[in-house]
């Protein structure tokens, strides 16, 4: 084991929240930074999100930093929507031109992070048996980062080659090959319609039917790009003024106030344009909250499955039966997909998947789906997935997991009670939203924090116990305010086998929760107490 090396600040994670929180600690306040992530390099999500087709669903103006001012102008808008060469390009320049991967150790995963009460320290320790010593232990882990690979019966034995969408390797070639895909969420969504027209037949095993309308991706027009590049300032402060900051006219229009013509004209408007979240929230201001607002919407995309996909059995099995009230998804012609000679669908609630093979796939109906490669479109341990799979300890020795048992919780996304000094990006309810924004958000709050600690000496901050329970229950209120936890998903746990189904998300929205925090501030860090040395000095129970 070498020697224990101290620095002021570890960072864990290199995507766009590690990055920012890197700059700012580094250049801003001066301290001595060391960054770590398991990835290979920079990027995050998109480092190890390649498979074919994967996209973001956020305009790509808007999937970037608001902070770099020039990149912003630098960075060429060519289409609608960005793909994962794209932002990991970007992600990359921002690495260079700020000068940041010589302060990341790559390939190196944090194994425990456990704190010393008595010097008031985290001792962390990486897989490659590295000790660090620090006061300010950020972690910047990935909401959809920790990936889940079911654990169906046979696995082991598949003779072929199988793939998480997360653990995606360079140079996979599926040309001709007859390949399954599980799983039929947004990134099953996208693998299915880029490789359908490549693959030798296709087989996809559907659990739950996904309402998903077209994106209307595409390349944009320089005046497009001109406009934004012009009018960027505008176009951020109307982020920070949304709730979902994805740049939409969100609308209040109750969907009970229209005609059915104009109804269905709205809808069809959206459908045209493209976009999850504009179908969602720039259509009516109800269709995630009321019922019957939601079946209006059901209802129309399912008369939009049945009218592209031309086999009625398929078409049918297509259609979902439950809330639209998931994350709002988007495709590049998902159903249509299903109208090719090559491509068949089988729905594993009515038939369940047995056990895999050494060839393929069995289902209870007893037939064997002879596959070359089997794709896990399984999504993820979402939100505290990353922070079960490493030992943290805080005050008393006290163990994350323990302390998240009846599940995870904090105080603004960020703080836990018990655990000084250790600040969460996108951790445990912190806002539903384009993510970029909420970044920024928090990594300039806790950056700010850590600037008035070290400016004040105050030796620790962190969120009382009350602080905690009281924005749980507010996150938990406010999600009981809409449908999304009547659906079940990664949002509220349901897609993890004995995962707690609660709230993960403070679904307030992004300008409630910057006023949330500037009220914070301003009422000298409410909610988090703050200690010089072993003394109680500011900040409130
Ligand atoms: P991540 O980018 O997930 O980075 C976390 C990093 O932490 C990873 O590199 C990981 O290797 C590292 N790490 C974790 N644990 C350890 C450890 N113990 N030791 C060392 N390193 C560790 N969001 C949107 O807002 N809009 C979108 O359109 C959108 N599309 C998405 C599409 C896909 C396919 C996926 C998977 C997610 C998408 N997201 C989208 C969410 C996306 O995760 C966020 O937008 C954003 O990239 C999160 O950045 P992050 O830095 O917080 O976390
Ligand atoms: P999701 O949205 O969680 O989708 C995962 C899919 O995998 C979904 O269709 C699941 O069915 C299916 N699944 C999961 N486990 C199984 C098993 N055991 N058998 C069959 N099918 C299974 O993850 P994504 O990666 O698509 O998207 C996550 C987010 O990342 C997305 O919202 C974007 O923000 C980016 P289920 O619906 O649970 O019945």
């Amino acid at each position: 084991m070498s020697d224990e090396k101290h620095v002021d600040a570890i960072v864990v994670g290199a995507g766009f929240s590690g990055l920012y929180m890197l700059k700012k600690l580094r250049d801003e306040l001066g301290l001595d930074v060391v960054l770590f992530d398991k990835a290979g390099d920079v990027g995050g999500t998109w480092y190890w999100n390649r498979y074919p087709g994967a996209l973001s669903d956020t305009e790509a103006y808007l999937y970037v930093y608001s902070w770099d001012k020039e990149l912003l102008q630098d960075h060429a808008i060519t289409h609608h929507y960005a793909n994962q060469p794209t932002i990991i390009g970007y992600l990359k320049n921002v690495a260079a031109r700020h000068d940041l991967r010589k302060n990341i150790v790559f390939n190196t995963g944090i194994s425990s992070a456990i704190y010393d009460e008595k010097n008031g320290l985290w001792h962390v320790t990486t897989d490659k048996d590295d000790d660090y010593t620090c006061r300010h232990f950020v972690t910047a882990l990935g909401l959809l980062s920790a990936s889940n690979v079911p654990n169906i019966e046979g696995r082991e034995t598949f003779k072929g080659q199988s793939y998480h969408s997360a653990q995606w390797p360079e140079g996979v070639n599926l040309e001709g090959k007859k390949v399954g895909v599980i799983g039929t969420g947004s990134t099953g969504t996208q693998i299915i319609t880029a490789i359908a027209p490549v693959v030798g037949a296709l087989t996809v095993f559907q659990r739950s039917a996904q309402y998903t309308v077209p994106a209307g991706n595409g390349p944009v027009a320089e005046e497009y790009e001109k406009a934004i590049k012009e009018n960027y300032d505008e176009i951020w402060e109307g982020v920070w003024n949304s709730s979902l900051g994805f740049g939409l006219n969100e609308t209040s229009r109750s969907l009970h106030d229209v005609s059915e013509e104009e109804r269905d004209a709205i809808f069809q408007q959206a459908w045209k344009k493209g976009g999850g979240f504009r179908f969602m929230f720039e259509t009516f201001g109800d269709i995630a909250t009321d019922e019957v607002a939601n079946k209006y919407a059901q209802d129309f995309i399912r008369r939009k499955i049945r009218e592209i996909v031309k086999d009625p059995v398929t078409a049918e099995k297509l259609c979902p039966k439950d809330l639209y009230a998931k994350r709002p998804i988007c495709d590049s012609g998902y159903y249509s997909v299903y109208n090719q000679d090559n491509v068949s669908l089988v729905d594993v609630k009515a038939n369940p998947i047995k056990r895999i093979t050494p060839n393929g796939i069995l289902t209870e109906d007893g037939v064997e789906h002879a596959l070359d490669v089997i794709i896990f479109a399984t999504g993820f341990d979402a939100v505290d997935g990353n922070y079960t799979k490493f030992e943290v300890r805080g005050r008393g020795g006290k163990d994350l997991k323990e302390h998240w048992k009846e599940g995870p919780s904090s105080y603004l996304g960020m703080f836990n009670n018990g655990y000084p000094n250790m600040y969460m990006v996108l951790g445990p309810n912190g806002p539903f939203s384009n993510l970029p924004p909420a970044i920024e958000l928090e990594v300039r709050f806790i950056s700010d924090l850590i600037k008035h600690a070290e400016e004040q000496g105050f030796a620790t901050v962190e969120a009382t116990g009350k602080a905690v329970s009281t924005w749980s229950d507010a996150c938990d209120e406010i999600a009981h305010m809409t449908l999304f936890p009547k659906a079940e998903s990664w949002i509220f746990g349901a897609n993890i086998p004995g995962k707690k189904n609660q709230v993960y998300f403070y679904m307030g929205g992004i300008k409630a929760f910057k006023e949330a925090l500037e009220r914070t501030k301003l009422n000298g860090y409410e909610g988090l107490t703050l200690t010089y040395a072993n003394v109680e000095k500011a900040g409130t129970a």
